[in-house]
């Protein structure tokens, strides 16, 4: 089974999405594994975001991740990084589909709700930066026969 990493940001937080956002991975059929509330450190943040320390946004990235709580998690399921980047949407909401999280519910690049990982080694690299191995819970839904055949 793949895992990904997913970040609802400062505005999606603030802006109550979070219980949306975890049900429409949940309804679509993936596991949570993995689940805190915290305030980024400016440290994990510039880590997090190191590929793009030479972009211009990158200061403002940086101090937005920062500015109030985060609800970081990890997801569980076939296929689930690709497939939560489509439940996702394109980077800029103003061009992502409706139907996305991005699409449905932002207009502003900077300001685009939720993070995903792009890719099996991101996706290894983000879990091991963000959660301590027992911060993970492993365990399989009894719902599971009526998710997978
Ligand atoms: P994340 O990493 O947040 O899931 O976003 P994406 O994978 O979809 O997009 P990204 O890495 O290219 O951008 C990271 C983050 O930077 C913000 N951003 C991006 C911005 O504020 N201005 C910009 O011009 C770009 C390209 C949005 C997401």
């Amino acid at each position: 089974m793949e895992r990904t990493f997913l970040a609802i940001k400062p505005d999606g937080v603030q802006r109550g999405l979070v219980g949306d956002i975890i049900s429409r991975f949940e309804t679509k059929g993936f596991t949570l594994v993995g689940l805190k509330l915290m305030k980024v450190s400016r440290e994990l943040a510039e880590q997090h975001y190191g590929v793009h320390r030479e972009r211009p946004f990158f200061a403002g990235l940086v101090e937005f991740i920062t500015s109030a709580p985060v609800v970081a998690m990890v997801w569980e399921g076939d296929g689930v990084i690709a497939s939560a980047r489509k439940l996702i949407g394109a980077t800029n909401p103003l061009t992502s589909d409706l139907g996305t999280i991005r699409g449905d519910y932002g207009v502003s690049i900077g300001r685009n709700i939720i993070h995903g990982s792009d890719a099996p080694e991101t996706a290894q690299q983000e879990i091991s930066l963000w959660f301590k191995e027992d911060e993970l819970v492993s365990w399989q839904p009894t719902i599971t026969p009526w998710i997978y055949e």
